[in-house]
């Protein structure tokens, strides 16, 4: 399998774009080599610059939980686009969209749309603060929420995956204003809150981990963080931009019965395009302007092709066993994958959540970023490229999570999993 056209057009990329790509995690530095290019997409599939074809398992990090280039998304937007690109003025397409969200996820009573998860989160960190009158948020170390400056300290995903998860550019008062705690350790919260018990606005948490890899709660930490917080006066933001409508209709909230005060939103909730979002109980998203003094704003925020989007997707996901079937995606990739591992001697830790996907390859169970650190990931870039030439496209990271989408099909599975095979036998055979 060559890849000369992607490697020249990388070459091209780096001439006009800091490491030639638009987002760090894109460019193959947590596996090394130089990144796919992409020619094209459909379902679960894209072809790459020389004609090669991949099974996608990241699918753009999420969004595109019904499969690449899905017909009546794609629709959606072209009809969208014929009416107009954008008006920046308010239209009914965000109010349909709105009124999704708010029927679907459980703690949601108003929400406000940006152009992306950072967006979100930055904003709901904002009105945390500007409602609470407390400066302080509390995140957990290797939870990713976007590349504001609040949350760069200690992040996942790119971050961690470049080795920069305390970015240079933040300055100390807000590191100063950004508590950093290990993830399922709710001694270390309670401990927190016990030292400063006036001055923490919010805790913000992915509540499935995707961003340092699939990591999961322990039983009764999701509502440990909700009565922390509760007692303690600081609002509960739950960091749905991964697992929202991923994981279930209502994101992790529903499925596991613990309401945050707020939740940010993204990925499929633009079905691919730029769209993010932030919502909750009213009685704090009307502290907003224009209602309120808390500002926030954005030229392209509710844009009509992305609304058009977004309402798409989340109207294919409500028919009759979607999540079903998606559910059944990722424990058959989860069980396929498992048993390969294990046959052939593998230490591993892999898990599900809908079609939300991960494996560590570490022999120790994998409940924070500490564990997540054990994983081989010299072994993880090697096993990364014998999928890549056996035509799967899996995450460029170990601390990445794995996304699979309704077009990932039975037989696709099985390739995947047959993949997986030939490429341990290889990997184990040159050893
Ligand atoms: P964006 O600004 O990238 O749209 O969203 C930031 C964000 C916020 N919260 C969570 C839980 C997220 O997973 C993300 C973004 N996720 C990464 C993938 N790990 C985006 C991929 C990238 O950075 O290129």
């Amino acid at each position: 399998m060559t890849r000369d056209r992607s490697n020249t057009a990388f070459e091209r990329a780096k001439r006009v774009i800091p490491g030639g790509v638009n987002s760090p995690v894109r460019a193959f530095k947590g596996v090394g080599g130089s990144p796919v290019f992409v020619r094209d997409a459909a379902g679960a599939r894209f072809t790459d610059l020389d004609g090669n074809t991949y099974i996608d398992c990241v699918m753009s990090w999420g969004p595109l939980i019904l499969g690449h280039a899905h017909r009546a998304v794609v629709e959606a937007v072209q009809q969208a686009a014929a009416r107009g690109t954008s008006y920046g003025a308010p239209t009914e397409a965000e109010s349909e969209l709105a009124e999704l969200v708010v029927a679907m996820v459980p703690s949601v009573e108003k929400v406000r749309f940006c152009s992306s998860g950072t967006e979100a989160t930055m904003s709901a960190l904002r009105l945390a603060r500007g409602f609470t009158g407390r400066a302080k948020v509390v995140k957990f170390a290797g939870c990713y929420h976007g590349h504001s400056d609040s949350f760069l300290i200690s992040a996942g995903s790119g971050a961690l995956t470049m080795g920069t998860p305390d970015s240079p550019g933040i300055t100390e008062g807000t590191a100063r204003d950004t508590i950093v705690l290990p993830y399922n350790d709710l001694a270390a919260l309670q401990a927190a809150f016990e030292a400063q018990p006036e001055s923490i606005a919010c805790v913000i948490v992915e509540p499935y981990v995707g961003n340092m890899g699939l990591v999961l709660p322990r039983a009764g930490y999701l509502a440990g963080l909700r009565a922390l917080c509760t007692q303690f006066g600081a609002l509960l933001i739950f960091d749905e931009v991964m697992t929202g409508f991923r994981v279930g209709p209502g994101g992790v909230q529903e499925r596991e019965g613990v309401l945050p005060d707020l939740t940010t939103l993204g990925k499929v909730i633009g079905g691919g395009l730029p769209v993010g979002a932030f919502g909750g109980r009213a009685d704090i998203m009307e502290q907003l302007s224009p209602l309120g003094a808390i500002y926030q704003a954005g030229t392209l925020s509710g844009n009509p092709l992305a609304m058009a989007a977004g309402r798409v997707t989340l109207q294919a996901l409500r028919e009759p066993g979607m999540y079903e079937r998606l559910e059944a995606a990722g424990a058959r990739f989860t069980a396929g994958m498992a048993e390969v591992f294990e046959r052939h001697g593998i230490p591993h830790q892999s898990a599900y959540r809908g079609s939300m996907v991960g494996s560590f390859f570490t022999a120790e169970s994998v409940v924070d970023l500490a564990s997540a650190k054990t994983a081989d990931t010299a072994f993880y870039a090697k096993f990364f490229h014998a999928m890549l030439d056996r035509g799967v496209y899996l995450a460029p990271s170990q601390f990445e999570a794995g996304f699979l989408s309704v077009a990932h099909d039975d037989p696709t599975i099985d390739a995947i999993v047959a993949a997986a095979d030939e490429a341990v036998t290889a990997l184990l055979a040159a050893v």
